[in-house]
């Protein structure tokens, strides 16, 4: 059997899948290829695994139906139609349970980063700019005992806010569409509409998935609740903001600080304004970006491979979401 990879994939799912047995082709490029070349490759191969690139459409899965699985080296799938998969019988799997502290680790350091804006100044130093003009210029804020909101406390959400209250001992609220009994348990986490998280939060951190209902949620209506003080975290997904509306509420002082490891779109295009300002942190979608979590992502999405090849349950579906 053989597999596409959009991308080339971490060692150990590598190795997984060869030891079974499993030819790999993978696209070294560092373009992403075209509708057309993928459908070209995919057509003689029994399955894709899809680490990165365009997002994979209706009209590729008419073109592919033959495929035993679309395998995402992700957990997050809005980059697939799985509307469309579900409905054409493609089989789409993720990546989950294993990205939550490397993720929750970038949201952090961005908090960080923002409340003393640090890359700021690192670019001074680059710009041989060293040190402040006067003692009260160019500070930043304090996290210690403030609050964080968590929207969409999850996986991630959690090991966010965990990381938060242990280490500045954050009060931790948050806004889901169910109750976290074991944050309110364990992080003394108090639940509270979406509007009391806008109000109340000092650190606004963004955890959900990329859905109809939370596309561009983040927007001017939100962002003129939240507090002047506050610093707004998307390690997410970029569409859960509107980046203009973001780009205004940081210039106009309705938000103070803004880290995001996603942004809408990607790639952040040169000379995009919040490169410019020193309480904001931007990084390239590097959340799951450590040799740890890529190559446990990679093992999984090479089992979820193998599963489909050996006629097996796979181990990680999404295709339920529309119980099909
Ligand atoms: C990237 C992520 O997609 O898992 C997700 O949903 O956003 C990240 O892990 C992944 O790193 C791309 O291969």
């Amino acid at each position: 059997m053989k597999v596409f990879a959009t991308r080339v994939i971490p060692e150990e799912g590598l190795k997984l899948l060869q030891r079974a047995g499993v030819i790999v082709t993978q696209w070294t490029e560092l373009r992403d290829l075209t509708p057309e070349e993928l459908i070209a490759h995919c057509k003689d191969h029994d399955a894709l695994l899809y680490a990165g690139g365009r997002k994979i459409d209706r009209a590729f899965m008419e073109h592919c139906r033959h495929l035993k699985v679309i395998s995402l080296l992700s957990v997050g799938y809005d980059n697939v139609d799985v509307k469309a998969a579900t409905e054409l019988g493609l089989p789409v799997t993720n990546t989950p349970g294993v990205l939550s502290s490397a993720t929750a680790d970038i949201a952090f350091l961005l908090m960080l980063a923002v409340s003393r804006k640090a890359f700021y100044h690192h670019k001074r130093i680059i710009n041989d700019e060293w040190g402040f003009s006067t003692p009260t210029a160019n500070l930043g804020i304090e996290i210690e005992g403030k609050t964080l909101g968590i929207w969409g406390l999850g996986n991630i959400g959690y090991v966010m806010a965990k990381r938060c209250r242990d280490a500045f001992g954050m009060k931790i609220i948050y806004c889901n569409r169910e109750r976290n009994e074991a944050a309110e348990k364990e992080l003394q986490a108090v639940q509270v509409s979406f509007e009391g998280l806008l109000q109340q939060s000092d650190v606004l951190s963004v955890h959900t998935s990329l859905t109809a209902e939370t596309k561009e949620k983040f927007n001017k209506e939100a962002f003129d609740k939240m507090k002047p003080t506050a610093i707004f975290i998307n390690a997410a997904r970029g569409g859960i903001h509107n980046e203009t509306d973001l780009i205004a509420a940081l210039q106009q002082g309705r938000i103070w600080g803004a880290g995001l490891d996603v942004t809408n779109p990607e790639p952040m295009q040169p000379g995009n304004p919040l490169l410019d300002m020193p309480t904001v942190a931007v990084l390239p979608h590097i959340g799951s970006a450590t040799v740890e979590t890529r190559n446990a992502m990679s093992r999984i999405a090479a089992q979820n491979i193998i599963a489909a090849f050996e006629g097996k349950p796979l181990p990680n579906p999404v295709n339920h979401i529309y119980s099909l």
